[in-house]
């Protein structure tokens, strides 16, 4: 066996000359371990005279803990250099270029209703919204539709439980019922009583039990909604041509106006803007077809007085147009089923920067 001496040189030793905190352990465990050699000292404790047990126990103690220590400090050494040799080797480069972050896009929908509110919005009009589940009356009785008319049965609209009072709830199937609520309002009230008029933009989604190629049975719309006291069928006529030619940026863009007919409005009129089919290749503007875009007209009577105002007195037009029909046209979409897909390539594509907020002065799209 070999005496204390030797041991405590030997262990000293080892500590001192352990690189890492593998062999530190190691120096550990060969001393002070199950089978270490200070272990082994202690164990030899009982074979001893007893008047040299004592003295021979406070030795064998003392060197565990000048081993303990000596341990503890090599540790400190070993992580300090450690760190030392990590704060050198991962430098951080802040001269390097920023990775790039994928940006996301605006989807065509968003960006075609921006867009149209832009226009409309030079002209005056403001934006309003309302609820996507409407009770029967704003979205049926109020916009004067016969209790007959095809959309108040079972086969275009979703039909929801009835509300608590009764009243029988629906999906609106148009965004309507938002200029009906606006009409109804008590400022908008007051505003026309006192000779103003009302200016209003609707965008939104509706919702009809269609589904096909060319139908979903979510879909957008954005109408719009004049009323004062003077307003005719002329500024409904110069108000959407304006509208048209901004949206699809051809200056001289023709419109025609067709006779038609809306359970909300008489008359009532599709408009219709020209264009042209070259090999295949629809190309808006002067050409020898037609494509129609909005439904339009002067408001009915009964629309007015079921929103409390008085048509012996006020007048006004209203217009209605489908939001993915006209993105479609404008950015050349093929499939209307695309749009509801969420495919990231499509979005890709056809998406749009965040940063192009479309504005009349900036250039509507680009
Ligand atoms: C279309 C046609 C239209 C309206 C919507 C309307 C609303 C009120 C009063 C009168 Cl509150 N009219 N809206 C009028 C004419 C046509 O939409 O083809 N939409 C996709």
């Amino acid at each position: 066996m070999d005496d204390l001496s030797t041991i405590r040189s030997e262990t000293l030793a080892a500590v001192a000359a352990a690189a890492d905190a593998r062999a530190l352990d190691a120096a550990r465990v060969a001393a002070l371990g199950r089978n270490g050699r200070v272990t082994g000292l202690m164990k030899t404790l009982g074979t001893l005279p007893p008047e040299e047990r004592k003295t021979f126990g406070q030795t064998v103690n003392a060197l565990k803990d000048e081993i303990a220590t000596a341990l503890d400090a090599r540790k400190a050494e070993i992580d300090r250099s450690a760190l030392s040799a990590r704060l050198e080797a991962e430098r951080l480069d802040v001269s390097l270029p920023a990775r790039p972050e994928r940006m996301g896009t605006l989807h065509p929908i968003g960006q075609t209703i921006d867009e149209i509110c832009a226009i409309f919005g030079e002209m005056g009009f403001v934006w309003a919204e309302g609820p996507d589940i409407e009770d029967d009356w704003h979205n049926f009785e109020a916009l004067n539709f016969p209790p007959d008319h095809p959309a108040r049965q079972m086969q275009d609209t979703f039909f929801l439980p009835p509300r608590a009072d009764g009243v029988p709830m629906v999906l609106r199937t148009h965004t309507s019922p938002v200029q009906a609520r606006t009409m109804l309002d008590n400022d908008v009230q007051k505003r026309l009583a006192d000779g103003g008029s009302l200016r209003v933009i609707v965008p939104g989604r509706t919702f009809r039990t269609d589904s096909d190629q060319t139908h979903t049975p979510m879909f957008h719309q954005v109408e719009g909604l004049v009323i004062d006291r003077t307003t005719h069928m002329g500024h409904l006529k110069g108000c959407l041509t304006d509208f048209c030619r901004a949206f699809f940026e051809v200056e001289d863009l023709p419109l025609r106006f067709r006779p038609s007919y809306f359970p909300f409005t008489e008359p009532s009129a599709e408009v219709d803007i020209g264009c042209s089919w070259k090999g295949g290749e629809l190309r808006i503007g002067a050409g020898d077809s037609w494509l129609e875009i909005l439904g339009c007209g002067m408001v009915h009577p009964n629309v007015l007085r079921h929103c409390n105002i008085d048509p012996e007195i006020y007048q006004g037009f209203a217009f209605g147009m489908g939001i993915e029909r006209v993105a479609m046209l404008k950015y050349g979409i093929p499939d209307l089923r695309t749009f509801f897909e969420s495919d990231l390539r499509w979005l890709r594509h056809y998406g749009f920067s965040a940063l192009d907020v479309p504005n009349l002065t900036g250039g509507l799209s680009r």
